[in-house]
């Protein structure tokens, strides 16, 4: 490993992590000035789970929503493991992990009142959840049977966006349509590192920077994009653009739930109140693979994974409950038995998912009728007629 990343690594606080500094090496020692400083990584609580404050940053959890953030974070990491065993066994054409990104979705997420609009990526599952998609909707487009699953407008949560980027734009799109709305409302845009260096995403920032519009764009730096290692894309930390389009940007130690909650709930106050965009980069890692359809061993190190696994969001937030003794065991192992019913009512409803009717790809091309399409519609029905009444 070299390069920005060692320095990145070395240069950001997380406290009991005990990380030490290395010497910068490669094209990372090339220092530039007034950029080079040490990135501040907002966290309110510790990997050993040790509670700390942040002056701008305040928050007041309650026991129970405490113990309510630890059992979102292990239902969706549940989901997560069932859509990959799904995978697995043939159920779904892809599936795309968030495995160790449950603190940075759930976090903001919980941020989110119901009248703000969310516009994710494909890896959003916890988000998902905390806007109230039910689970089961997610698996349908990564099985083919559907376009998305779930209705944008019901819950306020946007499609699945493939396409890297573009959801940000949508999203700003969407923020300066309410601001003429004259709603109370924000627009939160979710994206990774890589999808950061795309120009949609650039765009999204000079148009949300221009129209003060309430967005809040809200990137998961996980430190590969598929295998590109984020350290190839920033010559400076990746919150620090923003400052670049006239808008904030904060790193917030996106493993830490009370962090990504609370850092969110103020980014979307400030878009609220006419203050415009605010960037948040969620430092983390993605644990497992890039999709079920990547090796992540080829590209990169078991030490660098492990290094991250001492930083798990699920064990942290446990290690702060049982520090301040807010679960006993009772708690955990109905959260267990909960996410046991919940991976099972998963599996049973995927596979009971309706097959499409191989026509149903022409459905939705156009809004209105089309004379290619409905030729086109004729000619495959026509051509499935001719294999009626025969075998396999
Ligand atoms: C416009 C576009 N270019 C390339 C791709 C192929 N692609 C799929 S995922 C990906 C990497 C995305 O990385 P990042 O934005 O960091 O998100 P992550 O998957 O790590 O969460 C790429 C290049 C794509 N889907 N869309």
């Amino acid at each position: 490993m070299t390069g920005r990343r060692a320095v990145e690594k070395s240069t950001t606080p997380t406290p009991a992590s005990g990380s030490t500094k290395r010497a910068p090496q490669g094209r990372g020692t090339r220092r530039t000035p007034g950029l080079d400083d040490e990135p501040e990584l907002i966290q309110l609580l510790t990997p050993a789970g040790e509670r700390i404050d942040h002056p701008d940053y305040p928050l007041e959890v309650t026991p129970q929503e405490a113990r309510s953030l630890y059992r979102d974070l292990v239902l969706v990491r549940r989901v997560d493991a069932e859509g990959t065993a799904l995978q697995r066994q043939g159920e779904l054409g892809l599936w795309a992990s968030l495995l160790g990104q449950e603190a940075a979705q759930i976090g903001s997420g919980r941020a989110l009142r119901p009248d703000d609009f969310a516009f994710p990526t494909y890896r959003e599952h916890g988000v998902a959840w905390c806007k109230g998609v039910p689970p089961v909707n997610l698996l349908g487009m990564f099985r083919g049977v559907n376009n998305g699953g779930w209705d944008p407008n019901e819950n306020n949560f946007n499609l699945y966006t493939i396409v890297i980027g573009s959801q940000a734009l949508h999203a700003v799109g969407y923020a300066m349509g309410i601001q003429r709305d004259g709603a109370d409302s924000a627009v939160i845009a979710y994206f990774g590192d890589g999808a950061s260096s795309q120009g949609d995403v650039l765009e999204s920032f000079v148009f949300g920077a221009s129209y003060n519009a309430p967005v809040v764009f809200f990137c998961q730096n996980n430190q590969w994009a598929i295998s590109e290692p984020v350290e190839r894309q920033f010559r400076v930390p990746l919150y620090k653009r923003a400052a670049g389009f006239g808008f904030p940007g904060v790193r917030v130690d996106g493993n830490d739930v009370l962090a990504c909650l609370a850092v969110t709930r103020a980014a979307l106050a400030h878009a609220r109140s006419g203050q415009g965009p605010m960037l948040i980069e969620a430092y983390t890692y993605r644990m497992g693979a890039h999709t079920t359809s990547d090796d992540p061993t080829k590209y990169r190190s078991d030490e660098e994974v492990e290094s991250w696994r001492e930083k798990d969001p699920i064990q942290r937030l446990r290690a702060y409950l049982d520090k301040q003794d807010l679960a006993d065991a009772e708690f955990y192992a109905e959260v267990d038995r909960e996410a046991d019913e919940l991976a099972a009512q998963i599996r049973a409803a995927c596979l009971a998912l309706p097959d499409p009717s191989p026509t149903s790809m022409f459905d939705h091309v156009y809004a209105d009728a089309h004379a290619q399409i409905t030729e086109e519609r004729a000619f495959l029905a026509d051509y499935l007629a001719g294999f009626d009444g025969q075998e396999g």
